[in-house]
């Protein structure tokens, strides 16, 4: 093998430049060339290097970093930022095998999904054996994109959390959002987001609610995360009874005993206050009745006991069809104002919660009161093909303001609570499981459509046989219901249905600018309209709802198709975008279609920690035990009763 000697070295270094060596040769031919370019040459020449020393700077550590084949992923361990590197080369498996990453914080969580299903999304496409890609426009986004022509916002998604300082409803939210703006999100798929990592993020994000609530509502009955106070409804902690049973279900169990010591030394029914029989009853009663059955605390029967004995004065009517309010101090019980009608899913609605209450009491007067109330509705004129009118008079008990019919507000959970009684009383009262099924041939007659252009099955309403396209987003309870009378037998059309308006609900957050579904939507059925859901300025809120996430967790349950917690993944990460405040809570909003301003309401509701995070975590749970579908029936605010052994 040859090796360089010192000589041939020496020899190379001066050879044959005169006085000049190379490099000072080099540096005069530059200079000459250099000379005789014009400077316009030369300006151009100067220019380009400029810039790419700009660039070159402003890319250095992604390009880097993506040189050495490496993934950065930032870890936030109790206010500690770490940085992890990962190697792009590892197989899928290895890199779950790397230290759990736990969720990065808040708002700056990763990227979303890709919204919408495959055939709802632009896809890349290779045309022909050329390199070009060619991506292919599908009507949403053509939409998309006439709104922008015609001067809407465009699709660029920025989510802000929320400074309550500068957030007041008056509306300086955007400088707040100015301040503390995310960076804008790219689109990326998530599939396999390890569930530990989406089930801290929901505990997290549990915790930064109740923050809030403890800081500024504890013992009231709602936050108003921006103005930092609260607002009171019942004046009976509402919010805190409400998430007693999620907290158990998530374990936190240091929240939980704060908030257990509250329930037991300060909770007091003795009060002079007007509350709703189905409001309390669904949060206050059900709150506490499952959180006996999860804990075996009997502080909790004994306040269920309390509260379900001072609802019972509703029950006075004329006609034993509930008033909607009592006071549960008097002991009186009053309609509204307005009049004497009372609304249909409210008084179908507290069944679950009195029958339990009997059967664990042995006192049988709470069941024999509500059961009187389905009893008489059973057999009502007025009905359309199993569909109930909104109200119902309590003087009377015939229905009223006829030939209105809708699965959303006001006759929503009369549909959910047949199934669920029959259920609960373990399917032995065949005329709930007859109006059940009635109903449902009745929804498919008259309110099932189809949507255009993309062909999305809803529920629309029917006024005195006019089709209306409205849904509420109150209607996404009915994919999860159905699915769950599948599972407990009932044919398996009730599935494929499940499964059809599940994909609908879930488009009411992926069409929104947001990601998040407004209240109302309105669909489009005539040939060639561009976009499949319309919303009316009215319609615009969002007030952190759980229906479509609680379908969500049904649907993953029986069909294990990742695509459900995939789907429900991407809403989580948008509630934290766009409602979460800085200083603790989460807040309602008005406007879902303004991802630049979607104005905070201010208020962040009891459901939002009974239901939303509850249902949350159940879709991402990987443990069909945790609250079991075949032992428990959730209430219409996501609070577990146990189906009734065989025997009673
Ligand atoms: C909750 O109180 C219950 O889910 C009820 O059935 C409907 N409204 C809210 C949530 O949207």
């Amino acid at each position: 093998m040859h090796s360089p000697s010192r000589k041939e070295f020496v020899s190379l270094t001066f050879t044959g430049s005169g006085n000049y060596n190379n490099k000072q040769w080099r540096r005069q031919s530059c200079w000459r060339k250099w000379k005789q370019l014009s400077r316009l040459q030369r300006n151009l020449i100067l220019f380009t290097v400029a810039l790419m020393l700009v660039c070159g700077i402003a890319t250095y550590p992604t390009v880097t970093e993506h040189f050495r084949g490496l993934t950065v992923v930032v870890k936030e361990d109790e206010g500690h930022v770490l940085k992890l590197v990962i190697p792009e080369v590892l197989p899928e498996s290895d890199k779950q095998n790397q230290p759990l990453v736990p969720e990065p914080p808040s708002e700056q969580k990763r990227p979303p999904h890709k919204r919408g299903p495959p055939g709802l999304q632009n896809r890349l496409q290779k045309k022909g054996t050329g390199a070009a890609i060619q991506v292919e426009e599908n009507p949403i986004q053509e939409a998309k994109k006439a709104d922008k022509e015609k001067g809407e916002k465009p699709l660029v998604k920025r989510g802000a959390l929320i400074e309550a300082d500068q957030a007041t409803e008056g509306g300086t939210a955007k400088e707040a959002e100015n301040k503390v703006a995310v960076p804008a999100v790219e689109q990326g798929d998530h599939s396999h987001e390890p569930e530990f990592d989406r089930l801290e993020a929901v505990r997290d994000a549990f915790r930064h609610a109740w923050k809030g609530y403890k800081e500024f509502a504890w013992g009231q009955d709602e936050l108003r995360p921006i103005s930092k106070s609260y607002g009171e409804w019942f004046g009976l902690g509402l919010t805190l009874i409400d998430a007693l049973d999620t907290m158990w279900i998530l374990n936190l169990r240091e929240e939980f005993e704060e908030a257990k010591t509250w329930v037991s030394t300060e909770l007091s029914f003795n009060k002079n206050v007007d509350v709703n029989l189905f409001e309390s009853t669904i949060r206050i009663l059900g709150g506490l009745l499952s959180t006996y059955h999860l804990t075996g605390d009997a502080l909790f029967l004994d306040k269920a006991k309390d509260i379900g004995t001072r609802l019972m004065p509703a029950f006075n009517t004329p006609s034993k069809i509930p008033y909607s309010d009592v006071n549960i101090g008097k002991g009186t019980a009053h309609p509204p104002r307005w009049t004497s009608d009372s609304t249909v899913a409210e008084v179908t609605s507290i069944q679950l919660e009195f029958r339990e209450l009997s059967r664990l009491t042995q006192d049988t007067r709470y069941r024999a009161a509500v059961d009187k109330v389905m009893q008489k509705v059973h057999k009502l004129e007025g009905k359309q093909d199993g569909l109930v009118p909104m109200f119902i008079n309590t003087n009377s008990g015939q229905f009223t303001h006829l030939g209105v019919f809708t699965l959303g507000a006001r006759a929503d959970s009369y549909y959910e609570y047949l199934l669920k009684q029959w259920i609960q009383g373990g399917q032995k009262e065949t005329e709930l499981l007859e109006d059940y099924l009635q109903a449902l041939e009745g929804v498919k007659k008259n309110l099932l459509k189809k949507s255009s252009p993309n062909s999305l099955t809803f529920v629309g309403e029917l006024s005195h046989g006019q089709f209306s396209p409205k849904m509420d987003h109150l209607v996404c309870f009915l994919p999860g219901t159905l699915a769950l009378g599948a599972h407990h037998g009932l044919p398996a059309d009730h599935m494929e249905l499940a499964k059809q308006l599940m994909e609908t609900c879930y488009q009411m957050y992926a069409q929104m600018e947001t990601g998040l579904s407004p209240e109302i939507v309105h669909f489009n059925m005539h040939e060639g309209s561009i976009r499949d859901v319309d919303v009316k300025l009215a319609d615009r809120h969002n007030l952190l709802r759980p229906e479509t996430v609680e379908s969500l967790f049904y649907l993953y349950r029986f069909t294990k198709d990742r695509k459900y917690r995939d789907w429900g993944w991407e809403i989580l990460q948008n509630f934290n975008k766009y409602t979460k405040v800085s200083t603790g809570g989460y807040t309602s909003i008005n406007n879902v279609r303004d991802p630049e301003y979607p104005s905070p309401r201010d208020k962040m509701e009891s459901f939002f920690l009974g239901e939303t995070l509850k249902y949350f975590y159940l879709l991402f749970s990987d443990d069909p035990e945790l609250v079991s579908l075949d032992k428990y029936v959730f209430n219409t605010e996501a609070h577990p009763l146990p189906i009734w052994p065989s025997a009673e």
